[in-house]
């Protein structure tokens, strides 16, 4: 299969498995990583090994979701983003930028990013999905019910399945509608924004709900609470970078069940997961 992004580099990566979305969090603050990559010069470090080790796309991130973040200003997230999506665009992988603001996503895009990951699926700014519209790359749209600082009150379902489905249907006509082009539509259900352990679980277990909307489906398990909870010692929560493992495990379901694509905070283990899920689907 020849490779989209020679002729396009905008285009959705299509390599004929589950792609891998390396994350470099440029933040003071993040869960899974917090400072590690502040500095831009070890982001974009970080960044090159990712991509050393196999990464389809880098997500690039100035901003922190964890439950209860305060959000940067935007001149601030800029000045955490920038310099890292212009140094690691030229090096031929895909960049996304994990972004809820629409000049963000702009100035990015202007240097070089190649999609735009909005964990509020084009709800925290109404200008959002029109810019995205405009800037023609891809879109993440991920199911989100507000802004992490009260996210967890808003965990309450009746059937997290049914409303997860439900909630990204209504938001993808609401891209469509502001002119996002379908065949740059990816999916995202959102694992731990405004869910609990269990609704992860349930969303899990059920790896194909989102079939019926017909759109590429990316997850992000890395390193997330519920495998910290998972692998609990009594009340002690596995830390965060001891969750790859489990993280691995769980890419290796995602693509035995056709996922488009996984974000996580290694690469070479789950490209080994991936290869291996493969030959089991396939042979
Ligand atoms: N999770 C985090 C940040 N950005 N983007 C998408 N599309 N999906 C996710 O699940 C997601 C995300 C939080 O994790 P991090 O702080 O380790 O990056």
């Amino acid at each position: 299969m020849s490779d989209p992004r020679v002729s396009d580099p905008r285009a959705l990566p299509r390599p004929g498995r589950t792609v891998v979305v390396g994350v470099v969090n440029v933040t003071p603050d993040s869960f899974s990583d917090g400072g590690r990559w502040y500095e831009p010069q070890a982001a974009i470090g970080h960044g090159r090994d990712l991509v050393a080790q196999g990464a389809d796309l880098i997500d690039v991130g100035g901003e922190s979701t964890r439950p209860g973040a305060d959000r940067p200003s935007q001149d601030e997230e800029l000045r955490r983003v920038l310099p890292v999506v212009e140094s690691l665009a030229p090096l031929g992988v895909g960049i996304s930028v994990d972004t809820m603001r629409p000049e963000v996503a702009r100035q990015a895009v202007a240097c070089g990013a190649t999609l735009i990951n909005d964990v509020s699926g084009g709800m925290a700014d109404p200008q959002m999905l029109t810019t995205v519209a405009e800037l023609g790359v891809p879109y993440l749209l991920m199911h989100w019910r507000g802004h992490s600082l009260d996210m967890q009150s808003r965990a309450v379902y009746h059937d997290v399945v049914t409303e997860v489905r439900d909630e990204l249907a209504r938001q993808v006509e609401v891209a469509l509608a502001a002119g996002i082009a379908e065949q740059r539509l990816v999916l995202d259900p959102g694992l731990g924004f405004a869910k609990t352990a269990e609704h992860n679980w349930a969303l899990l277990r059920r790896a194909d709900f989102l079939d019926p909307l017909g759109l590429p489906v990316l997850w992000g398990v890395s390193r997330k609470a519920f495998l910290g909870r998972l692998l609990a010692n009594g009340e002690q929560l596995r830390p965060a970078v001891e969750r790859d493992d489990a993280t691995v495990a769980v890419t290796t379901a995602l693509a035995l069940a056709g996922a488009w694509g996984v974000r996580t905070h290694t690469v070479r283990a789950h490209r080994d997961a991936i290869a291996v899920a493969e030959q089991l689907r396939h042979r």
